[in-house]
């Protein structure tokens, strides 16, 4: 018999919240916007599609890093623990790791929730007798498990963060954050956080990788102004905006801007931006760390050991930290 999946959806933010959010940073004097904004349901499969691209090297040297260490990590997991996915997108990279990892439970969290559903139904039906659980909710601002799943007392908590994800956090929202995920993780024994880390390299190498050739990344950048004119009503043209994407080597990460093409006014219901030629909206930092740099994040977050899996290269990292 096939279970299906139980989905919980945290509504954290009204739509009305959300405009303001949005219009606030439009307005600011260096304009700026979240990062989650990129992830609409096209966003979501232009992100797809950027992790296939030849110059985007962290999905897949991610993947080799656990096609290679995968047993080792399993015998630093705890036995027949929930594994909590967060920011699962497709839950590819998860699913991957099950007969290996072999979970009791699977919770799969992302901003979004019609993406991840599709996502969770299909893999339901491949892996029926695990039980399965999608939560749709935003937790780059802070991260509270939901009372809805009920967590069993008796099961150990990983948690699952690959992608790098961390990376779109600045130091000390990191810092912030792995610290919630530590005492989220700590509330049972043998607890933990398995995390993917992108590391610091040539500028040449970083910023053609988020600035690829075809233009994928340019398009996923870009299509954040169609979003906000569905979250907010405002007029963005694409043919006005073009992506940048350059690395800042003394803040150790790379930036994504949109910048305007010409002299321009975006208009929405009571409010308008002027924006003159050159003039940019930055979307999302990545930042890239050292190993050393890393390991020091996880100590100061309160995780007592951790053991980091990489590259012959050393371009990602792939950190165990228990709890
Ligand atoms: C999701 N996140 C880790 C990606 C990154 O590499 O920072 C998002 C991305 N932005 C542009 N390309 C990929």
């Amino acid at each position: 018999m096939t279970t299906t999946p139980q989905f919980i959806q945290i509504y954290q933010a009204q739509a009305e919240h959300i405009r303001e959010e949005l219009l606030s940073g439009l307005r600011a004097t260096k304009a700026h916007a979240s990062p989650k904004y990129l992830y609409n349901e096209l966003g979501s499969k232009l992100f797809e599609a950027i992790t296939c691209i030849p110059e985007y090297y962290p999905t897949r040297t991610e993947v080799r890093i656990f096609d290679e260490h995968a047993h080792d990590m399993a015998k630093q997991l705890p036995q027949g623990c929930v594994l909590i996915d967060l920011g699962a997108g497709n839950c590819e990279k998860a699913v991957r790791l099950f007969p290996v990892f072999q979970p009791a439970r699977y919770v799969a969290v992302d901003i979004s929730v019609d993406f991840l559903k599709v996502a969770l139904e299909r893999w339901q039906r491949q892996f029926p007798t695990l039980e399965m659980t999608g939560v749709g909710m935003d937790f780059s601002s802070r991260l509270i498990l939901p009372a809805d799943l009920a967590l069993k007392p008796t099961q150990a908590r990983v948690m699952f963060y690959p992608g790098s994800s961390i990376g779109n956090f600045t130091p000390e929202e990191a810092l912030l954050f792995l610290k919630q995920v530590q005492s989220a993780c700590s509330v049972v024994d043998g607890g933990g956080l398995l995390i993917g880390v992108d590391l610091v390299k040539s500028k040449g190498v970083l910023e053609a990788a988020y600035d690829d050739a075809l233009g994928i990344t340019a398009a996923f950048n870009r299509n954040m102004l169609l979003h906000f004119n569905t979250l907010a009503g405002t007029n963005f043209k694409l043919e006005d905006w073009k992506h940048i994407g350059l690395y800042n080597t003394e803040l150790n990460r790379i930036e994504m801007h949109l910048e305007a093409l010409r002299d321009l006014t975006v208009t929405w219901e009571g409010g308008e931006r002027h924006f003159t030629e050159g003039e940019r909206i930055h979307t999302e930092n990545s930042y890239k760390w050292t190993l050393k740099g890393f390991e020091e994040l996880l100590k100061q977050a309160g995780f007592s050991a951790c053991k980091a899996y990489t590259d012959t290269e050393q371009k990602f990292a792939v950190f165990w930290a228990k709890a």
